[in-house]
């Protein structure tokens, strides 16, 4: 299987994250990309492939352009203040307030545009998510091309990122740019399965009115997990996308049987639905000694669920999201590619 990666992603290399009150070196780190290579390595894959530039009018096409334009000035406006620290939202437009102005001052564009207070915009950054998204686009022109399975190294990560929002580490949406260029490139019908371990809310919001997008996630109960207000089972998609939206929460400590059960009935929804790409928002937090995440996969299952992906028979392309135990991570993702073109 070819691995898309670019060194360029490790252009962000933000020095703190907001996490249980403390700024803390950030869990979704550039190492993360050179352990995933080495893990893909060792297992014998040897094909790694740079992507080629894209652009950013595949961005434009699912992302409003005040919010990548706030993504591209953001660093510059915090370091004209003259602030010592990272640029890190710390106010928002809260349920009682209109909130229907765009502040002109960074402070106040942060809060806008901020899921969350968990990631800070450093230098790097935009040119970090650009070459991710280049990435998840590269990987899909193979796919496309060829048949194939390819696997997009994405870093950063992509599916908490919405229409004009970033956080969770993320701040393109890497599977939902890739899914609307397959669009646009004439399929009639994508789906994104979300196996990270925390809910998708990015992708679901941007597709979650359209019936051309099947969003299928697995991920911690929003009730006691991040991003805590979206991802519950009543949400099924509205207007023309009623139906199109699944979520499928589990309570923390799910393990491999519970998992790969639900797992078949998502796969389920994906074969009914006549998709014709696969798009995989592959995290793989789901280990179960994942730092900051809660279920109890094993190493070995993911060679499992790369077999049970495969088994779907669809066009696949598989995208980095998370994963935080950064020893395990390269052999974890590893053994998903492997489980996939094994033939099993
Ligand atoms: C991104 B992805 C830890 C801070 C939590 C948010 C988690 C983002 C996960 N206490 N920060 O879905 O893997
Ligand atoms: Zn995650």
């Amino acid at each position: 299987m070819r691995i898309y990666h670019s060194e360029m992603s490790k252009a962000r290399r933000a020095r703190t994250e907001l996490d249980g009150g403390q700024l803390v070196p950030p869990w979704e780190c550039p190492e993360r990309v050179d352990m995933i290579l080495a893990g893909l390595r060792k297992a014998g894959f040897t094909e790694m492939v740079e992507p080629a530039e894209h652009g950013l009018a595949p961005v434009l096409a699912v992302h409003d352009a005040d919010y990548v334009d706030f993504l591209a000035t953001c660093w510059d406006d915090w370091q004209a203040l003259g602030r010592e620290g990272e640029a890190i939202a710390w106010i928002w437009p809260t349920r009682t307030m209109p909130g229907r102005r765009i502040p002109s001052c960074v402070d106040g564009r942060l809060g806008h545009y901020a899921l969350g207070a968990d990631t800070s915009i450093c230098g790097g950054t935009f040119e970090a998510a650009q070459a991710s998204k280049d990435v998840a686009l590269s990987a899909l022109d193979h796919v496309l091309a060829t048949g194939e399975p390819a696997f997009g190294l994405c870093r950063p990560p992509g599916h908490h990122a919405a229409v004009d929002q970033f956080g969770g580490y993320c701040f393109f949406n890497n599977a939902a740019v890739a899914a609307q260029r397959a669009l646009d490139a004439g399929l009639s019908r994508v789906a994104i399965l979300d196996v990270d371990f925390h809910h998708g809310n990015g992708t679901q919001q941007i597709f979650e009115q359209r019936s051309d997008v099947l969003f299928v996630s697995i991920h911690g109960d929003p009730m006691t997990c991040f991003p805590y207000f979206m991802g519950h089972a009543d949400e099924v998609g509205e207007g023309e996308g009623a139906g199109y939206t699944v979520n499928y929460p589990l309570p923390e400590g799910t393990g491999a049987e519970v998992w790969f059960h639900v797992l078949e009935a998502a796969k389920e929804r994906i074969r009914e639905t006549g998709c014709e790409l696969l798009i995989v928002s592959l995290g793989v937090d789901t280990f179960e000694d994942d730092p900051i995440s809660a279920f109890k996969l094993s190493s070995d299952d993911f060679t499992e669920m790369g077999r049970r992906l495969g088994a779907l028979g669809l066009p696949t392309l598989l995208l980095m999201e998370g994963g935080y135990a950064v020893e395990e991570i390269g052999v974890n993702v590893a053994n998903v590619l492997s489980g996939m073109t094994s033939g099993v």
